[in-house]
């Protein structure tokens, strides 16, 4: 399909837009000019949505945000389950100048009372499932609450919007929406991502590594708050004009396979820890993956093993690669006609990588470093932490705060962290959070959470417990800790394995040194 309008890409593949756009034009619009109007957009269990229906709707929408208020740069905090509501919301406020912001929707209280406040949003909409979570957030924040609502409430107001909408327009650069991504210490960072930067994950990785097209349908396991999931199940069908497929249930084998044996997707995205709990599935029989022709994760490391027992199982290959929410997808990824287990491959075409000394030098051929990226998809700063900017986007270029080493043919192989985060499922968890969390026990003196390794290789949080009283830990208490992280944290974060010791190893200014304990 031939690029829209206005958007070229040079043979050194940096994209050039128009002076003045709106980004919704390209993904939404443009497939009305283009006689897409009657093709399935969006498919879930319960309903299809064409692309006319899905352009009407983002104008509605657009139109019902404007007449709450909202003005061009105002923020709408949309915490939104996979549903055809998340793209008329985060396409609708971008038509209409405003910024959406779709954060994880496993998070607690206290962490939606904090983006609500740090991203200083207008509105907030929320799905109805979320309400155990949200209205405590807006309660807590008192009279400095925004308004909110439910999406549901919302869809009502949109039978009453204009179904007709200018988009409004903005440079390449200007911010249209953020995500927010967690550090191992402090709070949620809001990655602030331009106009331009869906355009070019779509192109590069979407279309030119991926070849997603017009004929695809594209369904993702991980959820569309998540930026692999955003370009996944969003913007890479939307590009193109395929149709995505949207299930709003937690990601299980049972519900993955159900899904993909209903809809037949071509093009299927997971993370490490759903592709070995499925490959069981699979292994022990009566499941349908026939449809899909090209696999994708991210998140976390896949595992080499893996890779060998998927592909000899279902005959598809995954293609490994690595992404970030300042990157907005990924950057250094296998292909279908080049790929290495156990790697994540190869730069994305489009994409530099650099491997550094702690001195910012190159690294040795094959001598691991820390990894830096410059992308033109790339978040230019997080909302209110110049240090954090300044830190991370340094000269044009990211930092990704990964250690990782190429082999003898160029494949990049990862090493961990630099930090101490980890990735539990493909999704962030700071150890300072599970053990802050932990120290809340009456029982507990100190805590230090590290990744574990699991049966199938991929990380869980462990926790490393010191009691107030010598001699007291025993199961009833791991169950207890275990309860007390599940109910407090988003949870997923709860530590799987729990280990009483006397006392932790430190730093001489007292740092836990969790390195040393993994
Ligand atoms: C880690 C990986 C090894 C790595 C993401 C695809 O994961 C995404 O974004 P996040 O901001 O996390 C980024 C960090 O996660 N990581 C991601 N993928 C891999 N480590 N192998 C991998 N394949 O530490 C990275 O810095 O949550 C992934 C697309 C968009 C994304 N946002």
């Amino acid at each position: 399909m031939p690029l829209p309008a206005g958007i070229s890409f040079s043979a050194d593949l940096k994209v050039a837009l128009p002076a003045r756009f709106n980004v919704a034009v390209p993904f939404i619009d443009r497939h009305l000019a283009e006689g897409r109007g009657a093709k399935p957009a969006i498919r879930t269990a319960s309903e299809t949505v064409t692309y006319a229906e899905l352009a009407e709707r983002v104008n509605r929408t657009g139109n019902a945000l404007v007449a709450r208020g909202l003005v061009p740069g105002a923020r709408v905090l949309m915490v939104v389950k996979d549903c055809p509501a998340f793209f008329y919301l985060f396409w609708g406020a971008i038509k209409a100048g405003i910024v959406p912001v779709p954060p994880n929707t496993l998070l607690r209280a206290a962490d939606y009372a904090y983006m609500i406040e740090d991203c200083g949003c207008g509105l907030v909409v929320y799905s109805g499932e979320y309400a155990g979570e949200i209205e405590p957030a807006l309660r807590q924040l008192g009279a400095k609450a925004p308004p909110a609502v439910t999406v549901d409430a919302f869809l009502t107001e949109l039978a009453r919007a204009p179904a007709t909408l200018a988009p409004r327009l903005a440079a390449a650069e200007d911010d249209c929406f953020w995500l927010y991504s967690s550090g191992s210490t402090g709070r949620p960072k809001g990655a602030v991502h331009a106009q331009r930067d869906m355009v070019v994950t779509s192109e590069l990785y979407g279309v030119r590594v991926l070849g997603v097209r017009e004929s695809d349908v594209c369904y993702s396991a991980a959820k569309l708050f998540f930026a692999y999931g955003l370009g996944n199940a969003m913007t890479f069908p939307l590009w193109v004009g395929a149709t995505a497929v949207l299930d709003d249930r937690r990601p299980t084998p049972d519900t993955t396979f159900e899904t993909i044996e209903r809809f037949r997707p071509t093009i299927y995205y997971g993370v490490p820890a759903l592709y070995a709990a499925q490959l069981a599935a699979l292994e022990a029989g009566g499941r349908d993956f026939s449809s899909v022709r090209a696999c994708v994760s991210a998140g976390e490391a896949l595992p080499a093993t893996l890779f060998e027992r998927w592909k000899a199982r279902t005959g598809t290959v995954i293609l490994d690669g690595i992404g970030s929410t300042e990157a907005l997808h990924i950057f250094i990824g296998n292909r279908l006609d080049d790929h290495r287990a156990g790697t994540s491959g190869r730069p994305v075409p489009g994409y530099e990588a650099r491997i550094l000394d702690e001195s910012g030098a190159a690294v040795a051929p094959s001598a691991s470093g820390r990894l830096w990226i410059r992308a033109e998809s790339a978040a230019r700063y997080y909302w209110n932490k110049p240090e954090k900017t300044a830190e991370t986007m340094v000269d044009g270029w990211l930092n990704t705060g990964d250690t990782y080493r190429q082999d003898a043919d160029g494949y990049y192989i990862y090493e961990g962290r630099s930090d101490d985060m980890l990735k539990v499922g493909g999704i962030w968890c700071s150890p300072v959070e599970v053990e802050n969390c932990l120290i809340g026990h009456p029982a507990v003196l100190e805590a230090a959470v590290v990744g574990h390794a699991d049966a199938d290789g991929l990380t869980k949080p462990k926790a490393i417990v010191v009691l107030k009283q010598a001699g007291g830990g025993g199961a009833a208490l791991t169950e207890e800790l275990m309860a007390l992280c599940k109910k407090t944290l988003a949870p997923y974060k709860y530590p799987r394995w729990v280990e009483y010791v006397s006392e932790l190893p430190k730093t001489a200014t007292g740092k836990i040194q969790r390195f040393r304990l993994r």
